[in-house]
């Protein structure tokens, strides 16, 4: 059976380019890590496997980085937004500057840079913050510690309660992502088909999802002037 559809309830479905004009690099634009350095030799088991030390240290420094940077506008606005309605994100961003901003409901998809794990079949998790992990540094399990991130290969999490928040949602903001990465993607084919959408980046995505108004620019303005005209139609009622 169809889900209802619940008019105030928004979902944010977020990517690297929310946190762009934050100071942390996206991961396909031209400056992007995935265009500087290798996924496969940086964000995968087998690197994990062949060169750990090289993988630590690239985490450790973009967890350091990550947890410097502060929330920008958008971050701001969104988690402001819940002052007037139910606001889920879901995001496969890895930093934390969605609950920085005071966001309540965050859903990550992709893990998060300010936890460790173990490496055992049923792993520990420690908040870090912007802390190093070094190799040595175990779990108290006795496996090595490692970012609790998903690297390619390994399973996407919380698929199925983003799925269920994006079947009821009334209004469905996409936020800086290309949606490249699947099964994360995927998702917005849950969206209810009479709810608002708008997806907003700086490059039109190639695999634009279905009756998304698109507008192109930076997240940092187009957010907070949508969530004011989302705000305002929302407390007349
Ligand atoms: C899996 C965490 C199987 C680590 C990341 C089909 C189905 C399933 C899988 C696949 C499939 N096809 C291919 C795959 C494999 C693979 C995949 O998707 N590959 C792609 C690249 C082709 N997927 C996987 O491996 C996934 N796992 O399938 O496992 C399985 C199943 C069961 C059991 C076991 C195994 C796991 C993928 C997760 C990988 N981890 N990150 C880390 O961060 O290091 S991926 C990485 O990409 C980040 O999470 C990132 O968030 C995500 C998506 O990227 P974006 O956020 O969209 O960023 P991008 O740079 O691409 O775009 C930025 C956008 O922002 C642009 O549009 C730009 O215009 C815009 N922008 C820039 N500045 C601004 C802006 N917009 C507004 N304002 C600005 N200022």
């Amino acid at each position: 059976m169809k889900p209802k559809m619940q008019p105030d309830k928004a979902v944010i479905f977020s990517g690297a380019g929310l946190s762009a004009e934050s100071g942390l690099p996206t991961f396909r634009d031209a400056d992007g890590l995935w265009n500087n350095h290798s996924w496969f030799e940086l964000a995968s088991p087998q690197a994990w496997a062949s060169q750990p030390e090289v993988v630590q240290a690239f985490y450790n420094e973009r967890r350091h980085k990550a947890w410097e940077a502060q929330p920008n506008a958008a971050h701001l606005a969104i988690a402001a937004l819940e002052a007037t309605c139910e606001v889920v994100v879901i995001t496969q961003n890895v930093d934390a500057l969605h609950e920085r901003a005071g966001s309540t409901q965050v859903i990550h998809l992709h893990g998060e840079l300010a936890w460790a794990r173990g490496t055992s079949a049923e792993p520990k998790r420690y908040h870090l913050g912007g802390e190093s992990i070094a190799m040595g540094q175990c779990c108290e399990d006795g496996t090595q510690l490692r970012p609790d991130v998903v690297w390619f290969g390994e399973q996407t999490r919380n698929m199925d309660v983003a799925r269920r928040h994006l079947r009821n949602a009334g209004k469905v903001l996409v936020v800086g992502t290309s949606l490249t990465v699947h099964p994360a993607a995927s998702l917005l084919g849950a969206v209810h088909y009479m709810a608002q959408k708008v997806l907003i980046a700086k490059e039109r995505p190639e695999a634009m999802p279905p009756r998304f108004h698109f507008a192109c620019g930076n997240a940092a303005t187009l957010v907070p002037r949508l969530i004011q005209r989302w705000s305002s139609a929302l407390s007349c009622i």
